[in-house]
């Protein structure tokens, strides 16, 4: 059974088990990092030299890391044609977005999540908060109308 190695409230961990649960893959996740630590452990930074969560472990030994490229290779490996499209230019698009969300909208999360959520309230800044949301803004409104008037949005194709 795939082993998953991440605390079940990091945005990269969300990522890969999301991807999981589309393909219908049996897991085990371990809670890592965070609060649960052990990302110094040597059998863990063995297997994931960045020390950051999410890691992987196939039942053979494989470990990967870095989040998108495990999106890519878990879907390439249990559903080429369907999540990891056959077509280049089709799978193009879908790695297009998810390079676009994580380098354009990756550091504006984290600010809305820490100053929204995560630390106490007496820390939570709103001008973080505030300038993050002029920032992403525009964002949204190009990809959104982008997306709005694409093809896959259209249902024209395998996506
Ligand atoms: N680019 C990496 C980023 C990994 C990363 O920074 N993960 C965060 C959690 S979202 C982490 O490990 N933080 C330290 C920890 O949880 O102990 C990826 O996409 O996998």
């Amino acid at each position: 059974m795939l082993k998953v190695w991440g605390r079940a409230n990091s945005s990269n961990v969300i990522k890969v088990m999301w991807c999981i649960g589309e393909l219908g893959l049996p897991y085990e996740r371990v809670d890592w990092g965070g609060r649960f630590g052990g990302n110094d452990e040597p059998h863990y930074s063995s297997m994931n030299p960045m020390k950051r969560v999410p890691t992987p472990e196939e039942l053979d030994g494989f470990t990967l890391w870095e989040s998108q490229a495990i999106v890519r290779y878990l879907s390439a490996k249990h559903s080429a044609g369907g999540l990891f499209p056959d077509d280049l230019r089709v799978r193009a698009e879908a790695d297009k977005w998810m390079d676009w969300s994580s380098l354009y909208l990756g550091s504006f999360n984290f600010a809305f999540r820490m100053h929204l959520f995560v630390l106490p309230e007496a820390e939570r800044k709103p001008e973080v908060v505030k300038e993050a949301s002029d920032k992403v803004e525009p964002l949204f409104e190009s990809s959104t109308s982008i997306w709005l008037t694409s093809s896959i949005y259209a249902g024209t194709s395998s996506l």
